[in-house]
């Protein structure tokens, strides 16, 4: 052990001091140099997306794409380029819980050999306002109340409500907030979106506009709000953890890069303006086109320096790629570098090592603050003689913004079309399952009842019923209020959309390839459980790549019917039901007997229950589930109440378990 010096430290646990029970004294370097360091390990956190979570990958082009563009990932089929990839949620601070309601991010960079390349997206493809003019407020808007400091991480609150029901724009990407979408089971089964309009450039300096979408192999899943709610208290680190013990398991998580490309001429007939972030494009008009595939394959090895320290800007573009004229991104060009310059502590963030290009940087900027290049040589200008001319201009290989011709007035305005605001929001209700309907009706119904202004309620009851009358009426009436008339529109005439209903907009489009792989279940044990189950649930579920975990009334050892000593990882208490995605409960006279006693365990069940999770019961223990109230259902293929360990019970619990949950089960309010 060493000072910051590099000095041998002699004594760690101790300062220097007058005499064993004497005054310590001020000379001690070594414990003032330690003390100073600790007072100064905080930075300042992110305004927004405080809290994240990250891992490194790489991205493999599927081939090349040089007609469209001449950016250095897509040029041939195979390419490696490694990806840095953090995830976030947006309100809360960097010590809140994961589980909230909440947009999440979805930050990948390139690190290209021309430079790096940050594609800072989230996991739905439109947003809240329009202009960037308007992000301070909506953010002030979100976070706790200024006066109070509530509630941390959450929207359920009179302030945000009051903005966004003043602001009608906000109205589409509303619905995608209080749809699952907002309430992932994981990191890994999110999609992610570039949501502005880009623009491809390829070497001939054409250019085409680009959408770019993440499409997830795990499939696109979400949690239930009552389980978001329990695992925020028992484990506010659930996506973090997920997310590290998926990769540290070898069960890396994969995306699949897509585009939607189309020109100009195009764009001009759409009903709406692409150039508009409250708008997406169905996959109906424009297909998404495969460009290649990311894997992320390695957790970081530092939180701090690699997580935290890590800055992404949406104006790091390479060669290849451009902006268009989309006003919320010419906003966001400006703010990453800005918040960088505070969060970060000066102009030279691009050196520390998670932000530093593999491309090598020749220019002339030179000192500020914790520079760690040294550069040597008298020349820092250019041009010179002196230094030979370097470094020299790229010239047309360098990064040549794509010449838009730019012959408009000055004004603060917006164009006609960006003052539609419902026929999209109304796409995406109409796309979404029975389901997803039910729970976008109670999210709202939950998210609104927690006001303490009645106007503000009606205010967003009225905005809805511009989407859909029988949204409006339900949220109305969970609210136990009368249906105010519709907000009035900024359009008389709004455009005819060309898609009604857009089948990808519903999670269940993508069930994913992986199933019941990395997923976890909870096997019951306790004394005189049948060992022999205990471990042929175990193999079944490692065969499928799922992670069982043997779960009882406190951990330690166990002994089974047969004698033989069983150690249960976790207890009832330690990881409760809303950790794992089933149950097997194995057979045992005696451990049914307990189960029933254990409050515990019982409550375990019916949350499983409750989650529409895929729950195994053998023998004895059918009477401790029926005991808890749950009854026996022929048509739930997720509820396998079995009298006898029958050969196939794993095989079916695995099927089930793929499956994610059961929906058929659900109620409102729920039945258990
Ligand atoms: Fe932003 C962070 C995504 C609009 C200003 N934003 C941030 C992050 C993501 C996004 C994923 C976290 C990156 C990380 O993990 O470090 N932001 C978006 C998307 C938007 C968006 C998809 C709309 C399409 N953002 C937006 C606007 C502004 C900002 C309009 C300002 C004009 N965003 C910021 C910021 C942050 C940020 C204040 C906070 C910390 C940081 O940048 O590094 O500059």
């Amino acid at each position: 052990m060493t000072t910051n010096q590099g000095v041998p430290v002699a004594d760690n646990q101790h300062s220097l001091k007058a005499g064993l029970r004497g005054p310590a004294l001020l000379k001690d370097f070594i414990l003032r140099e330690k003390l100073t360091h600790f007072d100064h390990e905080r930075i300042p956190e992110r305004i927004v997306h405080a809290r994240g979570s990250a891992a490194h990958g790489y991205f493999e082009c599927y081939g090349p794409q040089t007609e469209l563009t001449s950016a250095a990932p897509f040029r041939e089929a195979g390419k490696i380029t490694p990806v840095f990839v953090r995830f976030s949620t947006v309100a809360g601070e960097r010590g809140s819980k994961d589980t909230a309601r909440d947009v999440r991010g979805f930050a990948v960079k390139f690190y290209t050999d021309e430079g790096n390349w940050d594609l800072v997206g989230n996991n739905m493809p439109v947003f809240f306002i329009q202009d960037a003019m308007k992000f301070p407020d909506l953010v002030h808007a979100v976070k706790p109340e200024p006066h109070h400091q509530m509630p941390q991480a959450a929207s359920a609150h009179d302030t945000f409500w009051d903005f966004v029901s003043l602001m009608p724009e906000s109205t589409h990407m509303l619905m995608w907030l209080m749809s699952d979408r907002a309430i992932p089971r994981s990191y890994r089964m999110m999609e992610g979106f570039g949501v502005h309009t880009f623009r491809f450039v390829n070497a001939r300096h054409e250019s085409l506009f680009a959408k770019f979408h993440w499409k997830p192999l795990q499939g696109t899943h979400a949690l239930v709000w009552d389980e978001a709610v329990k695992i925020s208290g028992c484990d506010p680190d659930f996506h973090r953890r997920d997310l590290w013990e998926a990769i540290e398991s070898g069960a890396f998580p994969e995306w699949e890069l897509g585009v939607q490309v189309f020109t100009e001429a195009e764009a001009e007939q759409f009903s709406f303006d692409v150039l508009d972030p409250t708008k997406l494009i169905p996959e109906e008009l424009v297909p998404v086109t495969p460009l290649g595939r990311m894997v992320l394959n390695r957790n970081p090895d530092n939180f701090f320096a690699e997580t935290e320290q890590v800055a992404f800007c949406t104006a790091h573009v390479i060669p290849g790629i451009d902006f268009s004229n989309d006003p919320l991104l010419a906003g966001r060009i400006h703010s990453y570098v800005d918040t960088q310059l505070t969060r970060l502590g000066g102009p030279n963030f691009h050196e520390i090592p998670i932000n530093a290009p593999i491309a090598p940087v020749h220019n002339n900027q030179r000192d500020g603050l914790h520079r760690q290049a040294i550069h040597r040589g008298r020349v820092s200008y250019e041009p010179n003689s002196l230094g030979g001319g370097c470094p020299f201009q790229a010239g047309a290989a360098g990064y040549v913004s794509f010449p838009e011709p730019v012959q408009q007035d000055e004004v603060r305005g917006k164009p006609e079309k960006f003052a539609e605001h419902y026929n999209q929001a109304a796409m995406f209700y109409n796309s979404q399952s029975p389901v997803e309907k039910a729970h976008i009706a109670a999210a709202f119904r939950f998210e609104l009842s927690k006001l303490t202004v009645p106007a503000i309620r009606r205010r967003v009851v009225s905005m809805l019923r511009n989407v859909s009358d029988d949204l409006a009426a339900q949220v109305a009436e969970g609210l136990g209020m009368p249906m105010p008339d519709p907000m009035p529109r900024a359009l008389s005439e709004a455009p005819k959309p060309e898609v009604d209903k857009s089948a990808p907009l519903s999670m269940f489009a993508r069930p994913g390839v992986t199933g019941p792989a990395s997923r976890k279940v909870a096997i019951f044990v306790g004394d005189g459980v049948d060992g022999n189950l205990v471990a042929k649930a175990g193999d079944a579920l490692s065969k499928v790549g799922a992670v069982g975990r043997l779960v009882g009334p406190r951990v330690g050892l166990f002994t089974a019917k047969d004698g033989s000593q069983i150690e249960a990882d976790a207890s009832f208490e330690n990881e409760p039901s809303v950790l794992f995605d089933g149950v097997i409960i194995p057979d045992g006279e005696g451990t049914a007997k307990a189960w029933t006693r254990d409050g515990r365990a019982a409550e375990f069940v019916k949350d499983q229950f409750r989650h529409l999770k895929t729950i195994l019961a053998i023998g004895d223990s059918v009477t401790f589930v029926e005991g808890a109230g749950i009854l026996r259902d022929e048509a739930d293929p997720g509820l396998l109440l079995l009298s006898e360990p029958k050969a196939d019970a794993f095989s079916l619990f695995i099927k089930a378990l793929a499956r994610h949950r059961h929906f058929e089960r659900e109620t409102d309010p729920p039945r258990v």
